[in-house]
């Protein structure tokens, strides 16, 4: 892979972020009008990595503060819920030029992921970085998506019998979700491991709520499920 030049990088960076903060998803988008008819998240995504930027570097330097950027607006009301879902388009369009990198990990699968987002939250972009960095470690994934109660889980967790849980939720009122899904699942499956995690999540909590493991990143769910004795 080339070298990317410093300064086309952080301008290919900064135009990126821009995007996702003000909800540029391609080339077409409408909004914002000022940026009409400019390359949106989804061109310079693809600009990005054809120069030689990692999918880490466009993650961490572009896409996550720009997302962080935007909660920061909601909470001082300066931006609103249809803003923030303007930003959750654009950065989905980026991660469909990144996903392909982190399934190209490896084919043989060294168990069964199972992730959703907990009852009554709907935030699923952390959650579906979560799922494409643990598929590209070589794990099989089962996306059960937003929204997701006890019931649906245990029907998975049927159909694939010793497979790992993760749990994600973005709210401090949904993370409480995440306690009766463990017991019930605990209760049901008792060598089942379950994995939680969320930007409310804390480590405290997690004990707290008897789930087996908290990672506040994609990085540290990879580590822990490599942790496991089968693997
Ligand atoms: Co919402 N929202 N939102 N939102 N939203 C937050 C979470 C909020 C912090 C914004 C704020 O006030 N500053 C706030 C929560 C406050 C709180 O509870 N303390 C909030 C709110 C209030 C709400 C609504 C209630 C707003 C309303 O309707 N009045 C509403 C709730 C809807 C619902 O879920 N029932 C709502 C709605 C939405 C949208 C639908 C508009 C949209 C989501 C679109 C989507 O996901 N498809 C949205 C967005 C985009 C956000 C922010 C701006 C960005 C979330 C995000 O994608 N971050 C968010 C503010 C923020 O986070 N700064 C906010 C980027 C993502 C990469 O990070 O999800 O944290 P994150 O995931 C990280 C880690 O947490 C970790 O790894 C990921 C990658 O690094 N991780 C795991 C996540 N899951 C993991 C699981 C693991 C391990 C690690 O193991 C299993």
């Amino acid at each position: 892979m080339k070298k990317p030049d410093t300064l086309l990088m952080s301008d290919l960076l900064n135009r990126l972020a821009r995007c996702v903060e003000y909800g540029k998803a391609d080339i077409n988008s409408p909004y914002p009008p000022d940026m009409k008819n400019q390359e949106g998240a989804f061109e310079l995504t693809k600009a990005a990595l054809d120069s030689g930027i990692n999918t880490e570097t466009i993650l961490e330097e572009a896409l996550i503060p720009a997302m962080s950027r935007v909660g920061q607006k909601f909470s001082r009301n300066e931006i609103f819920v249809p803003q923030m879902l303007m930003a959750a388009k654009a950065m989905n369009s980026s991660m469909i030029h990144l996903k392909p990198y982190y399934q190209s990990g490896e084919t043989k699968r060294k168990g069964t992921f199972i992730i959703g987002t907990v009852t009554g939250d709907l935030h699923d972009i952390g959650k579906n970085l979560v799922a494409m960095m643990i598929e590209g470690a070589g794990w099989e994934i089962i996306d059960l998506g937003v929204d997701v109660g006890t019931e649906k889980f245990i029907k998975a967790l049927e159909d694939n019998p010793g497979a790992v849980i993760g749990l994600s939720a973005l709210l401090t009122t949904t993370m409480e979700n995440m306690k009766k899904i463990v017991a019930e699942l605990k209760d049901k499956f008792s060598d089942l491991k379950v994995l939680i995690g969320g930007a409310p999540v804390t480590d405290e909590f997690c004990h707290n709520i008897g789930a087996d493991f908290y990672s506040p990143d994609p990085q540290g769910a990879v580590e822990y499920l490599r942790s496991l004795a089968f693997n």
